[in-house]
């Protein structure tokens, strides 16, 4: 496991990667801290927050994360394929109605690439290596799964939906370049808007077979309960990078067994 915690204001946010012995890489965030709080005339309600403390609400927020994914499945060239579960029509060709198959979209230029989380069709994202064929003949792959994500409520031409443009979609993918490095732009709370993401998307260069860099964007939705009040309990997001046809077979058959760490007797 690799961690770090990281104090923005009211907040510390712990970022914990666990490396799991069957090729599972997962980013577990971890949120507590203070909550902001407003004043409330006593008696009254706002629809905007959850009263906490006499004459005190805490406001309805959101946080969102970007994560900078600079991948390399198998070599230097990889793709990205969307990945969607769909069930068949009930018929004479599914009479009890339980067929359901899988369809692919390869995102092959960076405005395809702009994607949203999709949990009524299972939606996963594999990374692909075109170039590199694994044990049944496909590319070998890691897939992208989605943990817990939301989709952001603050309006697109806003101070806020401007600046944090790359909240506005879950996935972007662009080829890689040594100075794309944030996503909302090298000044985040200097610039009219734009910046990031959504200029260097606009060349709508091809993520085909590239060097590329996926960025995951996800969102805590966080109305505020009294239990978070005064210090907020630890509430975990995060995503997994899963091996997808990347190995043979399950990797973590060989794994030796765990030593007790206290003796018997
Ligand atoms: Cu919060």
């Amino acid at each position: 496991m690799i961690s770090s915690i990281c104090t923005v204001g009211n907040y510390e946010y712990g970022f914990f990667w666990h490396l799991y012995n069957d090729g599972t890489i997962e980013l577990e965030v971890k949120l507590t801290g203070c909550l902001t709080t407003n004043a409330l005339p006593v008696g009254e309600d706002t629809p905007y927050g959850q009263a906490l403390a006499p004459g005190l609400y805490g406001p309805h927020h959101q946080h969102f994360f970007s994560v900078r994914l600079d991948m390399e499945v198998d070599g230097p060239q990889n793709r990205v394929v969307e990945v969607d579960s769909v069930p068949e029509p009930m018929g004479p060709d599914n009479p009890i109605g339980s067929y359901w198959k899988t369809e692919r979209t390869v995102l092959a230029t960076e405005q395809q690439a702009q994607r949203q989380v999709d949990p009524t069709k299972g939606r996963f994202w594999k990374i692909e290596n075109p170039n590199v064929e694994n044990s049944v003949g496909e590319p070998t792959a890691y897939k992208l799964m989605p943990g817990e994500n939301v989709f952001p409520m603050v309006h697109p031409d806003g101070i806020w939906g401007r600046r944090g443009a790359f909240i506005q979609k879950h996935l972007w993918v662009t080829p890689y370049a040594p100075d794309e490095k944030f996503p909302a732009g090298d000044y985040p709370n200097q610039h009219p808007g734009g910046a990031g993401l959504p200029e260097w998307t606009a060349a709508d260069r091809s993520v085909d077979n590239e060097d590329l860099v996926l960025w995951y964007s996800f969102g805590a939705h966080h109305v505020v309960r009294p239990e978070d009040w005064p210090v907020m309990p630890v509430h975990h997001i995060g995503f997994k990078l899963k091996p997808a046809g990347f190995f043979a077979g399950n990797p973590a058959l060989d794994v030796p067994p765990t030593q007790a760490k206290h003796c018997q007797h």
